[in-house]
């Protein structure tokens, strides 16, 4: 029988280092709205979101999207980008495990464009192969309800409350229609974090939209904000503003609404909701030793020899 492996944590100095890197790429002028903060958060959440309680498999250890089997998943398309980023710091900082990192640069991320301080642990290792990665489909689908969203949420072990409080994430960046099919971003500043997209939510009219590819999303403009733009010589065109049907269901579910009603009101309670939320998210699968080192357990070493 192997041995179970563990993979110290880093210390707190190299880990400033690996923050301080991460925050000097952040800066991206010719990347989407400037930052590569939105697409290295969703990277840590596609990575961790793949977790199954019942089986135990999936999760953010491993940094399976090394490999095709998981890095292929159309779930995961334009998630390269972010490897690509972070490629550069595990050049400089080849000691920092992919999965650590992919992990800690979301934290940082959060922070950095204006998010709460979110408890980080590291000690993640990386497959040496594909065996262990979970199948494909466990990622939400967009396109879809609550009883979709509640399904996939519930198998990673989340509730209601800790569902809507990770949704806070659409408060940053945008959807690809070459990534996703969806088009657009969810609130005005998709480079700072904060409670707009639950506000966003409540007070406007969403209308039902079919893109040309064929695909249903909803979208709002300000009628508004558009007459007088028509008179303003060098005023912005007021960007359409967009939520996915998944989005949607948020306020249409008795269960939902009253918690996107409460961070809509309290960006404090959301900072502290999603704080604790996505550092849960993050530990998904992680079992550690009385020294917080991950234990690598045999049914994660088994995995899918298919
Ligand atoms: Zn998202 N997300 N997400 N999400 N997400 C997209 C973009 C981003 C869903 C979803 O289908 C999509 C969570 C939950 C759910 C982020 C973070 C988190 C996009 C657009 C889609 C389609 C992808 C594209 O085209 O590039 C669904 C259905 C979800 C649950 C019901 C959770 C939880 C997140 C983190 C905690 C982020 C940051 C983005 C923006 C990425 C970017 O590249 O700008």
């Amino acid at each position: 029988m192997a041995q179970p492996q563990t993979n110290p944590t880093p210390s707190s100095s190299q880990l400033d280092h690996v923050a301080q890197a991460v925050r000097d790429l952040l800066h991206q002028p010719d990347y989407d709205d400037g930052s590569a903060g939105p697409v290295l958060v969703r990277l840590a959440w596609h990575s961790a979101g793949t977790y199954d309680a019942a089986s135990k498999t999936g999760g953010s250890n491993g940094a399976g999207m090394r490999y095709e089997k998981e890095g292929g998943d159309p779930a995961n398309a334009g998630l390269q980008h972010a490897r690509a980023f972070l490629e550069l710091i595990k050049k400089k900082f080849s000691w920092i495990t992919y999965a650590d990192l992919w992990t800690v640069a979301a934290v940082v991320a959060i922070k950095e464009m204006g998010g709460p301080e979110i408890r980080w642990r590291g000690g993640r290792t990386d497959f040496t192969d594909d065996n262990k990665i979970p199948p494909r489909g466990r990622l939400p689908d967009g396109a879809q309800g609550a009883d979709h969203i509640r399904h996939i949420f519930y198998r990673m072990g989340f509730n209601d409350q800790e569902i809507v409080a990770l949704s806070g994430a659409h408060n940053l960046g945008r959807c690809h229609s070459d990534r996703s099919g969806f088009e657009g971003k969810w609130v005005n500043n998709p480079t700072r974090f904060s409670n707009t997209y639950f506000k966003l939510l409540l007070v406007n009219d969403w209308k039902k939209k079919t893109l040309e590819n064929g695909v249903e999303q909803y979208v709002y403009v300000d009628e508004d904000m558009i007459e007088e733009d028509e008179d303003a010589e060098d005023a912005e065109e007021p960007e359409e503003l967009m939520m996915l049907p998944t989005d949607i269901a948020l306020i249409q579910d008795p269960s939902f609404r009253p918690w996107v009603e409460l961070y809509a009101e309290h960006k404090d309670i959301f900072f502290d909701h999603f704080a604790k939320v996505f550092a849960k998210l993050l530990e998904l699968g992680i079992k550690r030793d009385r020294n917080g080192n991950i234990v690598n357990e045999e049914n994660q070493q088994d995995g899918y020899k298919s």
